[in-house]
């Protein structure tokens, strides 16, 4: 197992907290329902920073349950570094491996001035393919990770954390229109969905200024949400 006697963070001992109604349930479906048509005729199953070009996605990071969730985590100024989109579509073989998503091959970010968001917009149940953490690993700060197979790098999530294979974490179902905060740190994964339906949800990372540190030096590509300090 990690070795987790590093600080808890952020979002306290179990590095997550659900997020109920950032916005109302029907109204996540309805937009669940819009996706799901757009992409159903070739699978689409993940789109990459939707918030810089689609407005579904621009009005989503600024919901103001959201962003107001996200102030009292990492302070007034807040801007988004990146999105993600994933559909599961019902029956078909979809695993998102144990990863963090404060650190890739670009980047990584201050867990104490970052936070990632999971917004569901179907509801994600347990059969749906919800995330699974696991609390409190995120004590362990950063970990060496590794490019996920090319399946996987071509759906966007290319690193993996490598877990024992008796590591099977906590789901944590949510209802279309909540969600989960997580510390930048938190490890997590995410199973293929058996449900009838799609599961469809956001990823969000969102940052303070000065959260994030490019690997060449340059200046990130942020989105400011609020605040004057970018
Ligand atoms: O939507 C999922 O199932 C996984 C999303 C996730 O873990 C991520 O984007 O970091």
């Amino acid at each position: 197992m990690v070795d987790e006697s590093g600080t808890d963070g952020l979002l306290g001992p179990d590095g997550y907290k659900v997020l109920s109604q950032w916005t109302n349930p029907a109204q996540a479906k309805a937009r669940a329902t819009e996706l799901v048509v757009a992409h159903r005729s070739e699978l689409r199953e993940v789109v990459a920073n939707p918030h810089l070009t689609q407005e579904w996605a621009q009005t989503l990071v600024r919901s103001a349950r959201l962003v107001a969730a996200v102030q009292e985590l990492i302070g007034p100024d807040v801007a988004v570094e990146n999105t993600f989109l994933v559909i599961k579509w019902p029956g078909q073989s979809f695993e998102v491996p144990w990863h963090q998503d404060g650190i890739n091959d670009r980047l990584d970010l201050d867990p104490d001035r970052s936070v990632a968001a999971w917004v569901a917009l179907t509801d994600a149940e347990s059969d749906a393919g919800c995330l699974h953490v696991l609390p409190g690993s995120q004590r362990a700060g950063y970990l060496p990770y590794k490019a996920e197979a090319a399946t996987g790098a071509a759906r966007g999530r290319a690193l993996g954390v490598r877990m024992g294979l008796d590591v099977r974490g906590v789901p944590v179902p949510v209802r279309a229109g909540s969600g989960l905060l997580m510390d930048t740190r938190l490890v997590h994964c995410s199973h293929s969905n058996n449900w009838v339906g799609a599961r469809v949800g956001l990823n969000v990372r969102f940052v303070a200024p000065g959260a994030v540190s490019m690997r060449d030096g340059s200046s990130p590509s942020l989105a400011p949400i609020t605040g004057t300090g970018w």
